[in-house]
């Protein structure tokens, strides 16, 4: 069996999702850094859309991060990052599949549209308002729903310089978060940005 490679951008956001479900499975991989700004032509050979991440494990490649984290977590059950009830499972699913609500806000922030810190605020308040009634994205337990939005946060706290303090469970969220060495080294890697 050939080592599982990761095609990579130490700024994306997709790509620290699945970094973050390599880490949290302790795989041992292979990055190999594209550089997004001056793309290598034979990325589109591994990803029609020329995008990262993509994963290579024997010739075999697989692009978007919601569907890597999905493949990963059958391929290397162990911790599982998927509850055991279909239930959460569902939940921590739809979060994912949602994931443009808060996303959208984010890169339009990034790209200074006006109006776009309100909309923000919005799906801060709105992550905040579950994080209340529930520990994690998911349910009881930390996984694939709390990996794939807190590349984001991360970079809403750290390179958009947004407070998250207002967000009480939120902010208590990411603490809990930042406790896991696999986020807490993405947290280095953004400061790093
Ligand atoms: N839907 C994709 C999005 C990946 C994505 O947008 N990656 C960005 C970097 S963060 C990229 O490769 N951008 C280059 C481009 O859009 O051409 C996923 O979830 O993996």
């Amino acid at each position: 069996m050939t080592m599982l490679t990761l095609y990579d951008a130490a700024r994306c956001p997709y790509c620290a999702r699945v970094r973050i479900v390599l880490a949290e499975k302790r795989v041992e991989y292979e990055a190999i850094e594209i550089d997004l700004s001056d793309r290598p032509a034979w990325i589109y050979e591994k990803n029609s859309t020329g995008r990262v991440p993509v994963v290579e494990e024997d010739g075999w490649v697989l692009p978007e991060s919601a569907v890597i984290m999905e493949y990963l977590e059958e391929r290397y059950p162990e911790p599982p990052l998927l509850a055991a009830d279909p239930a959460d499972r569902a939940l921590a699913r739809l979060w994912i599949f949602r994931h443009d609500d808060f996303t959208k806000p984010y890169y339009a922030l990034r790209r200074g549209e006006e109006g776009a810190l309100a909309r923000l605020a919005e799906q801060l308040a709105r992550l905040d308002a579950a994080l209340a009634v529930r520990p994690w994205l998911g349910g009881a337990e930390f996984g694939l729903a709390d990996v794939g939005y807190v590349p984001w946060v991360l970079r809403v706290r750290d390179m958009l310089g947004v407070a998250l303090d207002p967000y009480a469970a939120l902010s208590g969220w990411l603490e809990r978060l930042l406790e896991r060495p696999a986020v807490a080294a993405e947290a280095e890697l953004v400061a790093a940005l």
